[in-house]
């Protein structure tokens, strides 16, 4: 069973280990937000690719959940010795990921050649790819102007309102012949609970990703990134009231079903959230509700299991509703 997932970094994260547990990881092709990529010291940055390919090494910093467990710091105080930016805090095993992918950038492999080696290199059996092999950088409009996303992210810590959203270069960007390739033999089509805006927005930013799901054979289940109201990880929520919309499982399902009309087959709420499920399938998408916030392995193994499960009914009833048309 080939199974596709869409991530961003940290909030995807956990699923992504559940789901690589729950099923055979070689049959799990995970395709990354790119938008947040950096260059830094001079070195080639991409946060989300890096969070992926480290959680399913089993390699994550459990308290941050970005950069490496046992980490040190010795070239970060350095650098702010000799007064270069520290505000993008880069540890020292990190580094040596931005050094190699850097290297080999420059020396013409692409970043779905790289962040293979990467991940074979850290032991992940997954297919990890790059939304493109083109750069796309995320920029946000607050109050006080434009800002590149990890200037609004990290260094603002997202205390800006995001007012409004671009993703320069996507025009020009193409998703990877590898991930339309992927994209249309999946078996199942995952949206992992990232933020709607400035992660997968970004991947369905791409020109023909959009057309690429929507035309796949396979069913798009998304998973909520917002449990009773409140983001699971990061500024998802206040996102969803500022660009013009609800903090809520609903608000979610609303604004895929507004944006990108057909995408979503269904949608994984929290319980807290069973009450909205009526509302959310009056929009077309079916709704399941479990228990979605993932605090540990058993709970991530669970969840993968029921969204694996859920995709796999609604293929069901959608060949039967083929069958049906075909009998017609
Ligand atoms: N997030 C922070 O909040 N502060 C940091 O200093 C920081 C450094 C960093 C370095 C490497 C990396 O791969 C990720 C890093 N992140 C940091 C996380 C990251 O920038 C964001 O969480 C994502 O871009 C949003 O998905």
């Amino acid at each position: 069973m080939a199974i596709v997932a869409l991530a961003g970094g940290i909030g995807a994260s956990k699923l992504l280990l559940g789901l690589s547990r729950a099923m055979d990881p070689r049959e799990l092709t995970v395709i990354v937000n790119t938008g947040d990529d950096l260059e830094l010291h001079g070195l080639e940055v991409s946060p989300d690719v890096d969070t992926v390919v480290y959680t399913l090494a089993g390699l994550a910093n459990p308290e941050t959940g970005w950069g490496l467990r046992d980490e040190t710091w010795s070239a970060h105080e350095m650098l702010g010795r000799y007064g270069a930016p520290t505000w993008f805090r880069l540890g020292d095993r990190d580094l040596a990921t931005h050094l190699v992918r850097t290297s080999r950038l420059r020396g013409g492999a692409t970043p779905t050649d790289v962040t293979g080696e990467l991940a074979q290199a850290l032991g992940v059996r997954a297919r990890i790819l790059p939304m493109s092999d083109r750069p796309v950088r995320t920029r946000v409009r607050t109050p006080g102007g434009w800002l590149d996303f990890q200037e609004w992210f990290v260094a603002r810590a997202h205390a800006d309102d995001a007012l409004e959203i671009r993703f320069d270069g996507a025009e020009d960007a193409r998703p990877t012949e590898r991930v339309l390739s992927a994209v249309s033999s999946a078996d199942a089509l995952m949206i992992a609970p990232s933020n709607p805006f400035v992660s997968i927005g970004t991947i369905l930013a791409l020109p023909g990703m959009v057309a690429a799901l929507t035309g796949a054979a396979a069913p798009v289940v998304a998973v909520s990134p917002i449990v009773a109201g409140v983001a699971l990880k990061g500024p998802a929520d206040r996102m969803l009231e500022t660009l013009g919309g609800e903090s809520s499982a609903l608000g979610v399902a609303r604004h895929y079903a507004g944006r990108y009309p057909g995408l979503l087959d269904g949608l994984v709420v929290d319980r807290a959230d069973e009450a909205q499920a009526t509302s959310i399938e009056a929009l077309g998408i079916r709704a399941l509700a479990t228990s979605a916030v993932m605090r540990d392995d058993a709970d991530r193994a669970r969840l993968a299991g029921e969204v694996l499960a859920f995709a796999a009914e609604l293929q069901t009833g959608r060949n039967a509703s083929l069958g049906t048309r075909q009998e017609v």
